[in-house]
């Protein structure tokens, strides 16, 4: 029923409706409402916002008789697109509240499409589904508390959620893995698999971790991440890492990043908390790393590849990954240097469209991985990754390739 919930609440907005307003405003110079309506309209919560926020403006520019009447729907027009993306995150509440406004401060054109929106809310939220914000959206895989669902999705690059989300499967077998995922290279989310592994009580509890791993070094990353240039690795002990990850304030602090790092071969006592997945046997490939990635909320790993299988095991918290076929990779601006060949010029959280056009409208799939869930990525696609809590990955890269593997 969520399901449905989320999909009765498409914008209701007529085409002609549309481009009757749209066309008002660009004869009246306001292009950059048009630009954002547009990707407003292609799914890009963001855009939608900026251009509520630009219409809003309008109707405070002046007197309110001298405001343009087109503004007025174009305002209603804002608040259809937030109030939609707001349905599909199940914040109900908020959106109910975006769609009053529109109400008070919109004009005539749009009405019967917000009150028809406000009606579909409400007989969702007495049908016992909320209007409180505390659902859970299950569409997209959103298992976020709604109240976080909406400022999650304010940090995340424009137009997530808002495509094809990752394919998601309940214990799946190897066969099926095999047949349906593997061999055609199709990512996939596999749930219940790791329901047994000691790690997903043991690394929740900062204790534990520190009785096992608190005196040890470990090198982590601090900054943005590893394409801008203020970012650098440091030495500390693992009980100084966890001390930064208990401060740290996501919105502000830079975070630092156990990235990428071997820890199960230095730590023995985590390894002995993981389970090699069956599925990283598929392809009679052999195990190359097993690498950790733990940190706070806010760590970024930015637009790359890898040549390997991958499985990605979420243990502790959650988050956002898009990801691209490796079919795209030119309209993805690969860097030129050899090192940094499998990573992408396309900065996805400030993506300049002037430098990289071609990458805009490019297709991908994303989720939102939560705890207890593997992601397999396969080999040479493109992957960009953030945190949105304290998180605690496990990443089982394998195949075929020449490199050594792993003891
Ligand atoms: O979890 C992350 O931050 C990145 C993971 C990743 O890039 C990988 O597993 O290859």
């Amino acid at each position: 029923m969520s399901g449905t919930g989320a999909e009765v609440l498409q914008t209701p907005i007529l085409d002609a409706e549309r481009s009757d307003i749209l066309q008002k405003i660009s004869e009246e110079g306001g292009y950059a409402y048009v630009s954002m309506a547009t990707l407003a309209a292609g799914g890009d919560f963001r855009a939608a916002e900026v251009a509520r926020e630009m219409a809003w403006e309008q109707l405070h520019s002046g007197p309110w008789h001298s405001v343009l009447p087109v503004w007025r729907d174009a305002y209603s027009m804002a608040c259809l697109h937030v109030a939609a993306f707001l349905h599909r995150t199940a914040d109900f509440r908020e959106a109910l509240k975006v769609l009053d406004m529109g109400l008070i401060m919109g004009g005539k054109l749009l009405r019967p499409d917000l009150e028809s929106s406000v009606e579909k809310i409400m007989s969702v939220s007495s049908d016992g589904r909320g209007s409180d914000g505390g659902e859970l959206c299950e569409k997209a895989g959103l298992r976020l508390n709604c109240e976080g669902s909406n400022k999650v999705l304010r940090v995340l690059p424009i137009r997530s959620l808002s495509c094809k989300i990752v394919e998601k499967r309940y214990s799946l077998s190897l066969e099926g893995f095999l047949c349906d995922y593997f061999l055609s290279g199709s990512p996939v989310i596999i749930s219940d698999c790791m329901d047994h592994w000691p790690a997903r009580t043991n690394w929740k509890d900062m204790d534990y971790l520190e009785r096992v791993a608190g005196g040890r070094t470990v090198p982590v990353e601090v900054g943005k991440n590893y394409l801008c240039p203020e970012w650098k690795q440091e030495l500390i002990t693992f009980s100084q890492f966890l001390e930064r990850i208990k401060s740290n304030d996501s919105t502000s602090a830079i975070p630092t990043y156990l990235a990428q790092h071997p820890l199960f071969e230095q730590i023995q006592e985590l390894r002995k908390d993981i389970f090699v997945p069956d599925y990283c046997f598929a392809g009679g490939g052999e195990l190359k790393s097993l690498n950790a990635w733990f940190g706070p909320a806010g760590t970024v790993t930015p637009l790359h590849h890898d040549p390997h299988h991958n499985i990605l095991a979420q243990v502790v918290g959650k988050k956002y990954i898009r990801l691209y076929t490796a079919l795209i990779s030119e309209d993805l601006y690969p860097y030129n240097e050899s090192m940094l060949s499998n990573s992408s010029q396309v900065d996805l959280d400030n993506l300049d469209e002037k430098e990289f056009p071609k990458a805009q409208d490019l297709d991908f799939v994303d989720c939102v991985l939560e705890e207890g869930e593997m992601l397999y990525i396969p080999p040479k696609w493109w992957h960009y990754v953030r945190s949105l809590t304290t998180s605690f990955s496990v990443s089982f890269w394998w195949g075929n390739c020449s490199s050594s593997p792993i003891s």
